[in-house]
């Protein structure tokens, strides 16, 4: 097991597209054991492979209270979308420390491979719906403050620099 690097926005290449998962193989297992640990350690809900500069479709997602019950996400689908939308906080751990609300459908339905390379399926509301959406954005390139206006993202944009640079520093 390893602990993996996570991307901080506005690193460009958090905005790459991810290939889809041609077979769930050993390096792929290895992949997913390693997102699990690097989310559970930065006590993150979910970890898009994007985030750890990895660019094929492997998501995983913690949820549970005891956060012992990862979900993994190969290949993920939205098989439905609810029309109904609901808005709520988002924060992600490549832009740390900024939360702000953004849209997304109520409940959908995911199909995946889990880590054994099987289908599933499984519907989500709440916070798993969130996750589930925010996650596949990141496989899409797409980070939660492209949502927001640029005023707010030029703000945060400066301030992940700084904190970065700082960090460095330090
Ligand atoms: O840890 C996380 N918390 C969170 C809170 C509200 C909505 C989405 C998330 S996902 C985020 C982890 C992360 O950055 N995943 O990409
Ligand atoms: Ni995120």
């Amino acid at each position: 097991m390893a602990k993996l690097h996570i991307l901080r926005y506005p690193d460009p290449r958090l905005h790459t597209v991810a290939k889809p998962v041609k077979e769930v193989d050993a390096h792929i297992q290895q992949l997913v054991d390693d997102m699990i640990e690097t989310m559970h350690a930065a006590d993150g809900l979910g970890l898009a492979a994007t985030q750890v500069d990895v660019h094929e479709r492997v998501i995983v997602i913690d949820t549970s209270d005891m956060r012992d019950d990862p979900r993994v996400l190969i290949n993920p689908e939205l098989v439905f979308k609810s029309e109904e939308m609901s808005f709520s906080d988002e924060g992600c751990l490549s832009v740390p420390q900024i939360f702000d609300k953004v849209k997304r459908h109520a409940r959908v339905k995911v199909r995946a491979l889990n880590r054994a390379g099987e289908t599933y399926e499984f519907e989500a509301e709440g916070l798993l719906s969130v996750c589930v959406q925010h996650e596949m954005d990141h496989l899409l390139g797409k980070v939660f403050v492209e949502y927001l206006s640029s005023l707010k993202r030029d703000r945060i944009k400066t301030k992940m620099i700084k904190k970065t640079r700082d960090e460095l520093r330090a």
